[in-house]
């Protein structure tokens, strides 16, 4: 058995009693109330998901395992420091899955782990060739993910039958089969669709942020800016479209294939994980009418106005849970003074920071004015060469996989029952609210 697999299988066993403790005897304990407003309004706030993978406060921002975004990139390994200056993504999954910083040697053991399981099968390459060129990558993503299915050991053990508190073991089996699949399956996207089908080989020796920047074809430090990318967007606890979707459709015992396809779908949404290619496409849009010159705050008012006042969002601003700056944002911002701070679009994306969280405050209606993860994204990206926006999103998925897959293990480990929250009708909302038949009447 691995050193992680070995890890996580001590960890388990040490946590279940916990939560078996906790639904015993104190089951009835509430821990949130449900207003009309948070029925109709997606829930927000509403306390009722369990993880211990992430937490987010609304002032501080994420902490993964306790540990903020500074504090991760300072403690994990960096296998071969001299290569760059980001931790190891398998490090950090190391991390994610069993609350401890690795050693060196159980990083490397992680990344042996993924070595050993990266080979995609052709038939993924035949379906993604099959499909029409012009499909978004997301598309082509969730599709490559969903055509593995049949290879999921989860569903062979169940239907030899098995018993349900090991089931965490062959979802972690197809969790790290697929993760270490997933740089070679999305970099495959990017060459067939953007580069003339002209694919780069895996190589078998580099880890996985310096392989995916190898099979897509660019060059250090883009390494590293996958490692900081797939760190950064790995998880945000589960309440979030992405991880919440992998956790409801694992619920259902869908093995990891189903769930992190479908965890893909949820991803692609323009209030999601879409808006940092959004953000590109909203910048791209003001360079044209600027003829390439970075504007004057007063000018970048004006097209933050002119986007609002026709109904639209400002891409990569507002939250539904944080109420400050996303560390997120700030960890990239920091990367982008130390390596790119003449770059135009940089010059942008900086003067909407300094625009726009004044005009959403003005304006009244978002939550948040401060800019989140997405705002900062895509301009690394394409400093780095990554022009085609539309596969932005693409990137954030590979990251996300790693906290949902985290969370799927341990749901299944914990014994996390098929989720089925309880819906009412309008009419029951108005009886709630003691709204009367009459009064219904004369509103008409
Ligand atoms: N620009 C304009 N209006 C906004 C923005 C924004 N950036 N953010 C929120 N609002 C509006 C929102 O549309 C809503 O309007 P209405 O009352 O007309 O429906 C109002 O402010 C209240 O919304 P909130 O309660 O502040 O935000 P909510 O929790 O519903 O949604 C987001 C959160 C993130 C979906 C929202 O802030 C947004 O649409 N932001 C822009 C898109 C974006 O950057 N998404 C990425 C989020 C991070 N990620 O990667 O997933
Ligand atoms: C995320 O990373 O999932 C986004 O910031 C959205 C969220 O947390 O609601």
């Amino acid at each position: 058995m691995s050193i992680l697999k070995e890890k996580l299988k001590s960890k388990i066993e040490a946590w279940r009693p916990r939560t078996s403790r906790l639904v015993k005897d104190y089951g009835n304990v509430k821990i949130s109330d449900v207003t009309i407003e948070q029925a109709i309004g997606g829930a927000r706030g509403v306390k009722c998901l369990t993880t211990d993978i992430s937490y987010l406060d609304p002032l501080e921002g994420i902490r993964f395992r306790g540990y903020t975004i500074p504090e991760v990139l300072e403690k994990l390994p960096k296998v071969k420091a001299k290569d760059g200056e980001m931790p190891y993504v398998e490090g950090f999954f190391y991390l994610l899955l069993t609350g401890d910083i690795p050693s060196e040697k159980d990083a490397m053991d992680v990344a042996e782990e993924f070595k050993k399981r990266q080979h995609v099968p052709e038939y993924v390459f035949n379906v993604l060739r099959a499909m029409p060129i012009d499909s978004h990558p997301m598309v082509m993503f969730s599709a490559g993910i969903l055509a593995m299915e049949k290879e999921s050991v989860f569903v062979q053990k169940y239907n030899e039958g098995m018993n349900k508190m090991d089931y965490w073991d062959p979802y972690y089996e197809d969790g790290l089969n697929l993760l270490a699949k997933l740089p070679r399956i999305a970099s495959f996207i990017y060459r067939l669709k953007y580069k003339n089908n002209d694919i780069i080989k895996a190589n078998p020796d580099l880890d996985m942020g310096g392989n995916f920047a190898h099979m897509m074809g660019i060059r250090k430090p883009y390494d590293d800016v996958a490692r900081l990318y797939f760190i950064l967007h790995s998880d945000h606890e589960s309440g979030n479209v992405s991880a919440h979707t992998g956790h409801l459709v694992a619920s259902a015992l869908s093995d990891i294939y189903y769930s992190i396809s479908a965890m893909i779908d949820g991803l692609a949404g323009p209030l999601h994980g879409l808006a940092n290619q959004e953000v590109l496409r909203w910048i791209q849009g003001v360079m044209d009418k600027m003829g390439g010159k970075v504007p004057s705050e007063e000018e970048m008012k004006k097209f933050v106005w002119d986007t609002l006042n026709s109904g639209q969002v400002i891409p990569g601003f507002g939250h539904a849970v944080l109420r400050k700056t996303d560390p997120r944002y700030m960890a990239q911002r920091e990367f982008c003074l130390k390596h790119l701070k003449d770059d135009p679009i940089f010059k942008y994306v900086d003067v909407l920071f300094k625009v726009t969280p004044p005009i959403l405050e003005k304006q009244g209606k978002a939550k948040n004015p401060w800019p989140n993860v997405d705002a900062q994204s895509g301009v690394i990206q394409w400093y780095y060469g990554l022009k085609e926006y539309d596969f932005y999103t693409v990137l954030f998925g590979i990251g996300r996989a790693l906290g949902v897959v985290s969370n799927i293990i341990w749901d299944r480990a914990l014994g996390y029952p098929i989720e089925r929250p309880k819906s009412v009708t309008t009419a029951m909302l108005e009886d709630f609210a003691g709204i009367t038949e009459k009064e219904l009447q004369t509103a008409k």
